[in-house]
């Protein structure tokens, strides 16, 4: 199989993590597609995600899955032992939700903001930008951040007492919110702790020394 990324992204990081967390790097190979360089809005990356995004998965008859949220539901799969998604119904349910609650309120909430009220990718490939929605989205990726801090004083956990995709998610997000200098709020002081716990995991150690 192959993956289409940049190797730091924050959204990439997402699959490479828990690629690392399943042990199954030695399945995949990489191919970068710059994105200082637009090649991810080419016409020729366009036919493999019609989004233009980044990452892509190949399969070998040649299927494209893009989406993290698919891409990852798909590796975590393919073992038959989903330890990432979920394997009861319950688990399953609860993962993705909050996987996507952290979409919604972090993680691409941080990416308006970049393309939108930072240069973003530059003016070559921002090629509409609404700086107010950008400022908005900003404000509630923190809102966000207060969010997963009150849900992290109750339980260990994202998606409850286990670690799961939801918290690659969230550490994803928060790569993101790094890159573009959006700290986390001092007081939220189960989220800090959370994200230091995070830092440990081999998973996260060896995405965070990935060299840009
Ligand atoms: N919903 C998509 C997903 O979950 O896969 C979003 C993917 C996404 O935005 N990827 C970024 C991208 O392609 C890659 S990175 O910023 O994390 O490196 N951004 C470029 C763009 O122009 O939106």
């Amino acid at each position: 199989m192959k993956i289409y990324d940049w190797p730091t992204g924050p959204y990439p990081a997402r699959v490479r993590m828990a690629l690392t967390e399943k042990d199954m790097e030695s399945r995949i190979t990489f191919e970068k597609v710059d994105l200082w360089k637009g090649e991810h809005k080419m016409a020729g990356f366009l036919k493999k995600n019609y989004s233009g995004t980044l990452p892509v998965l190949e399969l070998d008859d040649g299927t494209f899955i893009a989406e993290c949220t698919a891409i990852t539901e798909y590796l975590d799969n393919l073992d038959g032992n989903p330890i990432l998604t979920g394997n009861t119904p319950r688990e399953k349910g609860e993962i993705h939700m909050m996987s996507k609650r952290v979409e919604l309120e972090v993680m691409d909430a941080v990416s308006v903001y970049f393309h939108h009220a930072t240069p973003g990718l530059g003016p070559d490939v921002e090629l509409y930008q609404n700086n107010e929605w950008g400022l908005r989205q900003r404000d509630r990726a923190l809102r966000g951040m207060r969010y997963f801090d009150s849900v992290l004083r109750e339980r260990p956990f994202v998606a409850g007492e286990k670690f799961s995709m939801a918290d690659i998610t969230l550490v994803g997000g928060l790569i993101f919110a790094a890159i573009v200098e959006l700290s986390i709020p001092e007081e939220c002081t189960a989220l800090l702790a959370w994200h230091e716990k995070m830092k440990e995991r081999p998973s996260v150690k060896k995405q965070l020394e990935i060299k840009a």
